[in-house]
């Protein structure tokens, strides 16, 4: 270590951290804008600047190393006054709605404005001319909100190598948006909604849908079923300020039931759906020679960058839609049969943790029961929206249980949510259907964890399945490179959109880094853990499914209701 002064006290900190670390460490929260503790450094918003002796201007300390001996103040009137005529600066460029915000309650540049004291807001206010991009069933952008400090850019570059957002001229012209200012739906964007995440402000959000949900539910002729993402029960208390890694499933349940749905359904039903049809159309591919690797189709950003990247590649995924799309195609069919209801009276509504799963509901694909199978969803933060205008108590919520028979699940579909999840799932279902012998150790911790590309291969009775795991498209591209340059020997790959997983999808709840990632996923493998039953074939709501209506997996019905091809 070595000594630095803070403030006026001498600390002893790690060589090469930033100040911004140092300060954190010591509990000095200095206020960021631009800087991300999962990005580079990009000194782009200097709010961070703090005072160093002997060194003339201030430096952000975001992208200044600590050495020995420096002696560094954060709190002087000199970098307070010069933090709040920055932030004057930014506000008198930002429209002045933030009652009406989308981010009212958690915009970040609001809550560094309240805690220093920003009461007027100096010079002239700007004109804004910007329009809003509504093009996209996902995401809106508003250009007049961006505070331009590129947090946004870095996500969609870095982490999921799209790089559809682009800084465009210099000084006070400077803007955020898609290549001659194109709208989202006009550009090769997969609408993963990784940029609204870490936007700090209202510039890019989730498209709201929560009024369409309200006006379902106030209707009495419609019969209006919900349906919760694996990932949303470990992220949805944090809304509420329960710490993260939260396990709220029962409590989820209640809420979504004093909202007023008829049925309280669970995705985690179709998940284990979902692994019976894959695990056997990749036994079918390994028997029939069909294309190998077979990659998972189940992540509908991911798909998009298929669609739009790897156009040649899309012969290798999974014909099976994904659970949200097989639950909203059983609600509207089998489950309409079974409880004497139209399908035109159903509303199925869908809770996600992603912005992409608006757009893969709206994809003219989905409409295996005649009209939309799905027809709204909501991301975790429009559900928590939701539930705050209702005035529902979270932490008063008693635990409650999903009806059946489509709330049915095992451990094996809760792990969905995770990076690693799908492939774990697959693989106990298929040793035991290839093997005919009962697995004894459940938990496949090779395709675990948050590294980026997984490996993992596994003995089926002499067969071996070669098993990769990619998360977040960056690293997916590396495996796709790798299979076009004959380089991948893999039998099957997982390949989920955001980093993490679901539990990291653009619809989760603001301030998500890697290091609340993990402490979803853990919480995802406790709910498995604590689940009676872990493996998929053994869904007893499922077996039931197959023996009085879809018959077998990939039969005649199974290919019309659950199975889809994208095109290239
Ligand atoms: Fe996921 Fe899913 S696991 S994509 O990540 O497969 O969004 O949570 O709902 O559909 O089940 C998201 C999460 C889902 C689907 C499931 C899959």
């Amino acid at each position: 270590t070595i000594n630095i002064t803070l403030n006026g006290k001498v600390t002893a900190v790690a060589p090469e951290i930033t100040i911004l670390e140092a300060a954190r460490q010591q509990g000095i929260d200095l206020p960021t804008l631009c800087h991300h503790p999962d990005q580079r450094v990009k000194a782009n918003c200097r709010i961070c600047v703090v005072e160093i002796e002997g060194v003339k201007n201030l430096v952000p300390s975001c992208s200044t190393r600590v050495t020995a001996g420096m002696n560094i103040t954060t709190n002087s009137p000199r970098v307070r006054e010069t933090v709040r005529t920055i932030l004057e600066l930014i506000f008198a460029d930002h429209p002045q709605e933030c009652l009406t915000c989308i981010r009212n309650g958690n915009c970040e540049l609001r809550q560094i404005a309240a805690k220093f004291g920003v009461r007027d807001i100096q010079g002239e206010k700007r004109k804004h001319s910007f329009s809003q991009d509504f093009s996209t069933p996902s995401l809106v952008r508003n250009p007049d909100k961006c505070i331009k400090c590129g947090r946004c850019a870095e996500a969609c570059h870095y982490i999921q190598n799209v790089g559809i957002l682009y800084s465009h001229n210099r000084s006070t012209e400077i803007s955020i948006s898609p290549e001659y200012g194109k709208q989202l739906a006009d550009v090769a964007c997969v609408l993963c909604g990784q940029c609204a995440l870490v936007c700090p402000v209202g510039a890019i959000h989730e498209r709201d849908d929560t009024d369409r949900v309200w006006e379902a539910l106030a209707d009495p002729q419609k019969h209006v079923v919900v349906q919760v993402a694996p990932a949303v029960r470990v992220s949805l208390a944090e809304e509420f300020g329960f710490p993260s890694g939260e396990i709220a499933t029962g409590k989820l349940v209640s809420a979504l039931r004093s909202l007023g749905f008829d049925r309280v359904f669970d995705t985690d039903f179709s998940a284990d759906l979902t692994i019976m049809e894959e695990g056997h159309e990749l036994l079918d591919r390994i028997a029939n020679g069909g294309i190998l690797p077979m990659i998972t189709s189940c992540s509908p950003g991911w798909i998009k960058y298929m669609e739009h990247y790897y156009p040649e590649l899309i012969p290798h995924l999974s014909t099976c839609k994904s659970p949200q799309q097989m639950f909203g195609a059983l609600a509207k069919t089998y489950y309409a049969q079974t409880s004497g209801l139209e399908a035109k009276d159903i509303i199925v509504v869908s809770v996600m943790p992603c912005t992409a799963k608006k757009f893969e509901a709206e994809r003219p694909e989905m409409n295996a029961s005649g009209s939309q199978d799905v027809d709204i969803v909501l991301t975790t933060r429009e559900l928590g929206r939701m539930l705050q205008h209702e005035g529902i108590d979270f932490r008063m919520l008693p635990e409650a249980e999903f009806d059946s028979p489509l709330g049915i699940s095992t451990g094996a579909a809760a792990i969905f949510g995770a990076t690693g999840g799908v492939m774990e799932a697959a693989l106990r279902t298929v040793y035991e259907v290839v093997t005919g012998r009962t697995l004894t150790d459940l938990n496949f911790t090779a395709v675990r964890g948050m590294v980026g590309v997984k490996e993992a291969s596994v003995d089926l009775a002499g067969t071996e399945v070669k098993a990769g795991i990619a998360h977040g498209l960056a690293n997916a591209k590396k495996i796709l490179e790798m299979i076009k340059a004959g380089q991948a020997d893999y039998t099957f790959i997982e390949v989920m959109c955001c980093p993490g997983g679901c539990i990291g999808g653009g619809g989760q709840p603001y301030g998500t880094t890697n290091e609340i990632r993990a402490r979803r996923i853990e919480a995802l493998y406790q709910v498995d853990e604590n689940m009676p039953l872990r493996k998929s074939h053994e869904n007893p709501a499922v077996q039931e499914l197959y023996h009085d209506f879809l018959l077998e997996p990939l039969g005649e019905l199974s290919h019309k209701l659950l199975h889809t091809q994208y095109c290239n």
